[in-house]
């Protein structure tokens, strides 16, 4: 099977998921693109969504999804989303995509947390997949800095073929930060929270994934 045909395997059997009548959060990048597709054809079932992206909002409004603004909603039955990596612990890096702060928002106000990925983002130590950090444009080097201090190699990044920085959904710049070991998620979550000038880091630990579906050439497979 193809990384493709895993994804919208794994997204097919996340549907077995959403909650009849319930707002549902939704999550960014192809596997999340596959799962809305899903979603689409049961979108009668659900009352609607809250979109951890621009873009995500804009694939639900195309299939005729009512996307609600966080603020509106009081309670978010579940989420699902993918991820960049995630361990056995259900620990994950995110934001590949650009968008873990409003992935981390949505989560954080979801009741259950449900990751879907193909079988490759399934590893034994975080890290090898440089670790996103969102920051606030003044403080970008001074961020980088204290990231180097950790042992990263921290990288701005840019604009596809361009030199200027990339700019979120939220007026935020991204550090990758490449050559890390993560062996304590949750510790290293928490450091790099409290640097100042820092929005959010793309370690899901503190809050991890209740449910994880890898896609396998063996079929759906399910960590808890
Ligand atoms: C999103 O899913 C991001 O946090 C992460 O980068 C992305 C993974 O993308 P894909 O599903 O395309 O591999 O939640």
């Amino acid at each position: 099977m193809t990384q493709d045909e895993l994804k919208q395997a794994v997204a097919r059997s996340a549907i077995d998921y959403v909650v009849d009548g319930e707002i549902i959060g939704v999550g960014t990048g192809s596997t999340a693109n596959f799962f809305i597709d899903e979603l689409a054809k049961i979108k009668h079932r659900i009352k609607g969504t809250v979109a951890s992206s621009e873009a995500t909002a804009a694939r639900l409004r195309g299939h005729g999804i009512e996307v609600f603004d966080l603020n509106e909603v009081t309670s978010i039955a579940v989420y699902i989303d993918g991820a960049d990596e995630i361990n056995a612990a259900g620990a994950m890096i995110k934001g590949g995509g650009a968008a873990l702060t409003r992935e981390k928002i949505v989560a954080s106000v979801s009741q259950q947390f449900v990751c879907i990925a193909d079988g490759s983002k399934l590893v034994d130590v975080l890290g090898k997949f440089a670790l996103p950090v969102e920051v606030l444009p003044m403080a970008r080097a001074a961020v980088m800095r204290k990231l180097a201090e950790l042992g990263g190699q921290p990288r701005l990044r840019t604009k596809p073929g361009a030199d200027e920085a990339f700019i979120t959904d939220n007026g935020g710049e991204l550090i990758d930060v490449a050559g890390l070991q993560i062996t304590d998620p949750a510790a290293l979550e928490t450091h790099i929270n409290q640097i100042v000038g820092v929005v959010a880091v793309g370690l899901f630990a503190q809050r991890g994934a209740d449910v994880c579906l890898l896609g396998t050439s063996e079929g759906v497979r399910k960590l808890t």
